[in-house]
């Protein structure tokens, strides 16, 4: 399965990456994570439900939404 690549939007710092990185890395299904402060990019690698990835973020205190699917 392809990565997913979300859009994220709220972080500022370190820390946010961090938060972002660990809320996406619990969601059931995920096996791997990359996320980016510039720009606020999460690669999500696994077959996790995006719903699930987007609820995790949102949870966390930030938006996101899916850049692309390939
Ligand atoms: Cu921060």
């Amino acid at each position: 399965m392809n990565p997913v690549t979300l859009q994220i939007t709220g972080m500022t710092c370190e820390h946010c990456v961090r938060a972002v990185t660990r809320a996406l890395e619990r969601v059931p299904g995920v096996d791997r994570v990359e996320v980016t402060l510039k720009p606020g990019v999460a690669v999500v690698h696994g077959r996790a439900d995006p719903e699930k990835l987007f609820a995790a973020v949102r949870e966390e205190g930030y938006e996101a939404a899916v850049r692309d699917e390939t």
